[in-house]
């Protein structure tokens, strides 16, 4: 007898992955050679004392446990329940955490399914390989200046600029975008999770050649002979400059606090007081540096910029889950309801029901005359935002109110809540 289990409504070994909200998962019987009865079996984690960490939902209790008991008929017809990682569990390599199926009388093991807790990770805390997988996966996507990387620092230029700055859709334009880069280097290695950059806190080991490079008396950064950024072109001019304004061994950015930044939109959590952290820490954070990190048509091409875009989204992320803020439908949430055109809204681009340049493809005025890099890359998880999503699809990040609108991604500190019984 044989037990089988499809993660995230996919039976390719590529969905198995998830993070801190619960996936759907199927567990069935395959070979039932000799069975007549049901068969009990029981769901836990291979090793419970490393790797990453799961834990089981029934359809019915949205209580975690460790291990599950299931009655698997012997028709191989599937049984349903959800698995989400253990907050503060997350794996640090593919397959490190694992699924085990027992027949509940005989003990015996029917299948071992390997999985990975893949979560964003605060770039200072990575072990030496999952920098190294990051950097390698960066490096290859770029290859040199000849990979699509140049499509991302091709879109966040002068002209792509009002769609993505200075109104409401700053947040999920940049949710987006961190995402649509991710699901690339996931394509080249699924193991791979965008770290990001806490610019609150010193980071001497992001600011090394190891990884994130030293700039040089004149700004331009040096690597390890070893580190593949030292490769580095993305129009021509190979290298990245990028002088430091504090001291990134003691120091850490010249920004607001998390607790500050979280206190933005005010005891009542009001987005549009929030998104001043487009200011402060963001802005700030980008000209903590000078080099092309510090300005918008070029920041780009200094591949900090994602660790950085991911500091600013996990800020989102955690004012979110503090606030309960995942209701499309509620102004605290997100105030530009409708869409461009409407009596009051903004302009395009920064209203729930509009789609996102360049996702849309759409290059007819006022949407920018180019749109780079064509659609949002497909995830294996979840069909979620869509390929030319809405500004809408990237706000329930975690499906905490609309399971089907997860997009595959979390936070090493930012749990997943279920909502409060209303
Ligand atoms: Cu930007």
């Amino acid at each position: 007898m044989r037990s089988e289990i499809t993660f995230n409504s996919n039976a390719s070994p590529a969905a198995r992955y998830v993070g801190w909200a619960p996936v759907p998962v199927q567990v069935q019987l395959a070979d039932t050679t000799g069975a007549t009865d049901p068969v009990t079996v029981r769901l836990r984690n291979q090793n419970a004392a490393q790797g990453g960490q799961v834990e089981f939902f029934t359809s019915a209790t949205n209580t975690g446990q460790a291990e599950i008991e299931l009655s698997l008929p012997v028709t191989g017809e599937p049984a349903d329940l959800r698995i989400a990682g253990v907050f503060q569990r997350p794996s640090s390599a593919d397959g490190d955490a694992a699924v085990e199926v027992v027949d509940a009388n005989t003990s015996e093991v029917l299948g071992v399914t390997p999985l990975m807790v893949r979560i964003r990770k605060n770039a200072a805390t990575l072990s030496d390989a999952e920098r190294d997988r990051f950097l390698t996966a960066l490096a290859t996507f770029n290859d040199r200046g000849r990979g699509r990387y140049g499509d991302f620092r091709n879109v966040h230029t002068e002209a792509g600029s009002p769609e993505a700055h200075g109104s409401t859709g700053f947040l999920p334009w940049h949710r987006n975008f961190l995402l649509d880069l991710e699901r690339e280097l996931q394509a080249i290695d699924p193991s791979i999770a965008m770290p990001y950059w806490r610019f609150d806190q010193p980071a001497p080991s992001l600011f090394t050649g190891d990884f994130m490079g030293v700039p040089n008396p004149h700004g331009t950064l040096q690597f390890s002979a070893v580190n593949p950024l030292q490769f580095w072109v993305t129009d021509g001019t190979p290298g990245i400059v990028r002088p430091v304004r504090f001291n990134t061994q003691t120091q850490h950015a010249n920004v607001f606090s998390e607790a500050s930044t979280l206190l933005l939109g005010g005891q009542d959590a009001q987005y549009e007081a929030f998104r001043q952290l487009e200011g402060n820490p963001h802005g700030t954070a980008h000209t903590s540096f000078g080099g092309s990190i510090s300005s918008i048509p070029t920041a780009v091409k200094d591949p900090l910029f994602f660790l950085l875009h991911a500091n600013v989204d996990r800020l989102w992320a955690k004012w979110q889950w503090h606030f309960q803020r995942f209701d499309v439908e509620s102004t605290d949430t997100f105030p530009a309801q409708g869409k461009a055109g409407d009596p009051g809204a903004n302009r395009v681009g920064h209203n729930l029901d509009d789609t996102m340049w360049p996702w849309n493809q759409v290059t007819t005025p006022p949407r920018p005359p180019t749109a780079p890099g064509g659609t949002l890359a497909p995830s294996p998880l979840t069909s979620a935002p869509g390929l030319s999503p809405e500004v809408g699809a990237l706000i329930d990040y975690q499906g905490v109110l609309t399971p089907p609108t997860r997009l595959g991604f979390d936070y090493d500190d930012v749990p997943f809540e279920f909502p409060a019984a209303s």
